[in-house]
């Protein structure tokens, strides 16, 4: 066992129990011209971790490990959306609605695709989730018990809404998690900070913290 230099103590990697899960690197949040952009955001802060995730993914890749990307849609139906998801607050565009880039946050569409420089590869695990948890609606849980994972390292977008939830849905079922600190991000900096602080706070209440390059020596020592 080799530890990643994390916050707030290193953590206890295992090789053969670690998986890399990429959380919604999809480009209706990512690109410019997409549904997260139509909102006003500035989708420069989410498109400029796209070469760290790249790095991370090509890392576990190269080592062989297992990869699972997530996508947060819904059944063309909305069979899946709850109605106090899709209709809360007055958005300009609702899920289902037409938008830049095909019905908002819809499987299939182009907007709900991964960006292309992380597209999965043949043989990697995609969930597609109707919340903001990765295990909620998903058989997430299954398919890692199947694999023999018991840690997780998390990347992806936007860290306080679908990766911290996930991340505490895998805390909750057991899983040691880490969440790489340059390959996370948020449309607003103050909350991406306080994210990572309180999910490594009183001892690694959530998990732990580091960044890339620690990740990937650790991967490759
Ligand atoms: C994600 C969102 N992926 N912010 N979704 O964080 O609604």
């Amino acid at each position: 066992m080799t530890g990643i230099a994390a916050a707030p103590f290193a953590f206890p990697l295992d090789r053969d129990r670690v998986a890399l899960i990429v959380i919604d690197m999809q480009r209706d949040f990512i690109e410019a011209g997409g549904f997260g952009a139509s909102l006003g955001n500035d989708v420069s802060l989410l498109s400029a971790i796209v070469p760290t995730v790249r790095r991370l993914l090509d890392g576990f890749r190269a080592a062989g490990l297992p990869v699972i990307h997530t996508r947060e849609c819904h059944r063309p139906d909305l069979s899946d959306c709850p109605p106090a998801k899709r209709l809360r607050g007055a958005p300009s565009l609702r899920i289902g609605d037409p938008g830049p880039m095909g019905r908002i946050l819809i499987a299939g569409e182009p907007g709900a695709d991964i960006v292309p420089d992380l597209a999965p590869l043949s043989g990697e695990i995609v969930i597609d989730k109707p919340g903001k948890g990765a295990f909620y609606g998903t058989d997430l849980g299954l398919r890692l018990v199947d694999l023999g994972i018991s840690q997780l390292i998390f990347a992806g977008v936007t860290t306080e809404v679908c990766v911290q939830t996930s991340m505490r849905e895998a805390n909750d079922r057991g899983f040691d998690c880490l969440i790489a600190t340059d390959a996370t991000e948020s449309y607003f900096p103050a909350f991406k900070a306080a994210t990572i602080a309180m999910m490594t706070a009183q001892g690694g209440i959530v998990g732990w913290a580091a960044p890339t390059d620690a990740i990937l020596e650790a991967l490759h020592d």
